[in-house]
């Protein structure tokens, strides 16, 4: 069906150029924003993007966890950023309902976990072992957390399964939820002006490796099944006793109906694939230059023509 649609517009494109674009519904693209900038941003590159073409395009704040089920529904058309470390069940559950596409991946390597600047090494160098860590934990505790040292999550809805894994692997710490991404970047800076020893959760690629160097906690390695399976891992009763994949990819996904509805912004999804550095930087373009993510996006589709415009033409 895709190929004939293809063909048929192949040979439309021939003889009258525009033919090409056209898409079947002058309905919006909805496109979901989540609380990252990376994903903020790079939702506003491709809505231009889509704009460029003729597209209406809407976004939509969403849950990171709740998309699938929207995009399944077609509520959301599409996700730019799947992460492998944290989205993974969410997608894999709505794949298996029906009615979302797996778009295939960016060429970006993702890395989603435990991590520390790296001055918090200097009061435990035995880092980055997660064993070495737990043997450490009171040097991260707060008036918060009693005797437990303090982990910094990312904000609920992230869903990192932290409290799961503290708990498969018998850890004396306490997660503690950040409000936003930018609570957990305000952790760093005011760590970072005494050296105080902080773990909390980041991701790479991110703005965060270029301001402040530091590494992922070393946690049982992730094996296939550790999130299924309990008795995969260490612990054999308990899911969650593993780290996230070092080398996860990144995703997109789409409702199964944008193909018919929107083809060639469809055909653009599929060929759009962002790399780490182009990724980072979008993230720094918000929490770096403090520019809105529509204007960031403007910025970095203006600097990145040669990488994008082969996927429209
Ligand atoms: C999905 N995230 C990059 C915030 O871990």
């Amino acid at each position: 069906m895709q190929n004939t649609r293809t063909a048929i517009l192949a040979a439309l494109a021939a003889v009258a150029p525009f033919a090409l674009m056209a898409e079947d519904s002058s309905d919006p693209i909805v496109i979901p924003i989540n609380n990252w900038s990376s994903q903020i941003v790079m939702s506003n590159v491709m809505g231009q993007i889509f704009e460029s073409m003729g597209n209406n395009v809407e976004y939509v704040t969403v849950d990171a966890q709740a998309v699938y089920e929207s995009i399944r529904l077609g509520d959301v058309s599409l996700q730019m950023e799947v992460w492998e470390g944290t989205h993974k069940l969410s997608l894999e559950a709505a794949l298996a309902k029906g009615g979302i596409i797996d778009v295939g991946d960016h060429d970006a390597v993702t890395r989603e976990d435990w991590w520390y600047p790296m001055w918090t090494k200097e009061a435990c160098p035995g880092l980055p072992d997660w064993e070495a860590l737990n043997d450490c934990a009171e040097i991260f505790a707060t008036p918060e957390t009693g005797d437990k040292g303090r982990y910094l999550d990312g904000p609920a809805d992230w869903n990192k399964h932290a409290n799961e894994r503290v708990a498969a692997l018998g850890m004396n710490f306490t997660v503690i939820n950040a409000g936003s991404a930018a609570a957990l970047w305000a952790e760093i800076g005011a760590a970072e002006a005494e050296k105080r020893p902080i773990v909390l959760f980041n991701w790479t690629p991110n703005f965060a490796e270029a301001v402040w160097p530091g590494e992922f906690v070393a946690f049982p390695e992730a094996v296939p099944g550790c999130d299924t399976d309990p008795s995969v891992g260490p612990n054999p009763d308990a899911l969650y006793d593993c780290g996230n994949p070092a080398d996860g990819y990144l995703k997109k996904a789409a409702w199964d109906g944008m193909p018919e509805k929107w083809p060639a912004a469809y055909e653009v999804l599929t060929k759009a694939s962002f790399t780490n550095a182009q990724i980072a930087e979008m993230a720094r373009l918000v929490d770096v230059e403090e520019l809105e993510p529509d204007e960031a996006a403007r910025e970095w589709l203006d600097a990145n023509g040669d990488v994008w415009k082969g996927w429209v033409n």
